[in-house]
């Protein structure tokens, strides 16, 4: 099992899609294993965000992700990283294949909905960045034998 960060972002919260997003995500056969709302500070999207740091649109990317808090997600799954990462689509939401979240939501390069660990190293950081221990949970889904079978 891997655990993979998922940030729903500031116009996934002001288009009301979060219930939209996280449906698909579930629906898919992701385990929640932490869900918070919290607004971003500086420090937090320096770090987050640092191999972005001092190309010119870093402000904006900055401001934008402070508009509003955003809904952090912790989920688990085999696979999980390249799982959502695939269900998220491309940067360049305009382009992004149809039946992905930002594909089928999105028409911005900033304003792209949702934010998901790029490879398991980066999952390895970023979930702990923003969750503490104590609010990832570790439990049993009855689903679980039908969702993987034997592989
Ligand atoms: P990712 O979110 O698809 O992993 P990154 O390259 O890590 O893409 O960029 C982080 C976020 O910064 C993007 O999701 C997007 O919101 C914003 N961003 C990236 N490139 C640009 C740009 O050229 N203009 C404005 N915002 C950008």
């Amino acid at each position: 099992m891997e655990r993979t960060l998922v940030l729903l972002k500031p116009d996934a919260v002001q288009r009301d899609l979060v219930g939209e997003i996280l449906a698909r995500l579930e629906r898919k056969g992701l385990k929640i294993a932490g869900l918070k709302m919290m607004r971003l500070s500086d420090e937090l999207l320096n770090e987050h965000y640092s191999h972005l740091v001092g190309r010119p649109f870093f402000p904006e990317v900055k401001s934008f992700m402070q508009l509003t808090p955003v809904v952090a997600l912790c989920l688990e799954g085999i696979d999980s990283v390249n799982t959502v990462r695939a269900i998220c689509g491309i940067t360049k939401a305009r382009e992004a294949a149809p039946g992905t979240i930002r594909g089928e939501f999105a028409m911005s390069v900033q304003a792209n909905l949702i934010h998901c660990s790029d490879s398991l190293e980066t999952a390895q950081v970023e979930v702990p960045r923003f969750f503490k221990p104590e609010e990832l949970f570790t439990y049993s889904d009855a689903l679980e034998g039908y969702l993987y079978n034997s592989s």
